[in-house]
C-alpha cells in the first residue's frame, strides 16, 4: 500500500472513531471513480450537477472536518476507485455510517462502474444514489440481485441524484422539504415564463432571445 493511500484510510477511520455532534458532520458524501468523472458528478457552467444542486439548497463542501463550514447541512467528496483503490472503497463504504453519513452518492463510469454497487452493498443500510457517468455504465450501476439494493438515476443526472438525497433528508429535516418544495416552485415558475416568451416571441424571436 502506498503511505497516501495508507494515510486516506486511516483519516477515514479514525474519522469513524471520532465522536463529533451530528451538525457538524457531513450527511451526504459524495465518491466518483476517478477525478475524470468531476464534471459530470459535480457539474458545469454548460451541464449543472451534484454540486450545483446542492449549494442551490443551501449545503457547503466540507473540506477540513476540524473546521467546518457555518453551513447547518454540509456534504463531502472524494475520489474513490472500486478497481484501482478496492481498499480505499471498503473503508469509505464501511465508516460512513460512524463518519455520520445518512445518505451517499456515488458514479462512475465506464462498462463496469462497480462503485455504485459495491458501496450500497458494504454501507448498507445507508441509502446510495447511483449515477452512471455514460450510458454504457447504467447497466453495471442498475444491475444489483435481490436483496442488495441501489437507487439510480439516469447517465449523467448527477443534479437528480443530488434532489433525491436531499429528499431523503427531507423527511427527518423539514427545513429541507420546504427548501425543495420552493426550487420546484421556481422550477414551475421558469416553464411558464418560457412558455410564455415562446408563444409571444414566436419561434425566430425566441431563438434570437437565447444567442
Ligand atoms: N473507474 C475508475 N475506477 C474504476 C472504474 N470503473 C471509472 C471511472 C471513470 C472511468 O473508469 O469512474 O469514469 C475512467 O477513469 P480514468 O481515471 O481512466 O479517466
Amino acid at each position: 500500500m502506498t503511505d497516501e493511500l495508507d494515510a486516506l484510510i486511516a483519516d477515514l477511520r479514525a474519522e469513524a472513531d471520532r465522536d463529533r455532534p451530528t451538525e457538524e458532520t457531513p450527511e451526504i458524501g459524495i465518491v466518483m471513480g476517478s477525478d475524470s468523472d468531476l464534471d459530470v458528478m459535480m457539474g458545469t457552467d454548460e451541464k449543472p450537477g451534484a454540486y450545483d444542486a446542492l449549494t442551490e439548497l443551501g449545503f457547503a463542501e466540507v473540506t477540513d472536518y476540524d473546521d467546518p463550514p457555518e453551513s447547518r447541512f454540509t456534504f463531502e467528496t472524494y475520489v474513490v476507485s472500486a478497481h484501482r483503490t478496492p481498499d480505499l472503497m471498503y473503508a469509505y463504504a464501511e465508516t460512513a455510517a460512524d463518519r455520520g453519513l445518512d445518505v451517499i452518492i456515488a458514479g462512475a463510469g465506464g462498462k463496469s462502474a462497480d462503485l455504485p454497487n459495491m458501496v450500497a452493498s458494504i454501507a448498507y443500510p445507508i441509502p446510495v444514489i447511483g449515477v452512471p457517468v455514460q450510458e454504457k455504465s447504467v447497466d453495471s450501476v442498475i444491475g444489483m440481485p435481490s436483496g442488495a439494493p441501489i437507487v439510480a438515476v439516469d447517465a449523467g443526472k448527477s443534479y437528480n441524484a443530488a434532489l433525491s438525497a436531499v429528499q431523503i433528508l427531507g423527511r427527518t429535516h423539514r427545513e429541507l422539504a420546504d427548501r425543495l418544495v420552493d426550487g420546484h416552485e421556481t422550477l414551475r415558475e421558469s416553464v411558464a415564463e418560457t412558455s410564455r416568451a415562446l408563444h409571444e416571441l414566436g419561434t425566430p424571436g425566441f431563438r434570437d432571445r437565447r444567442t
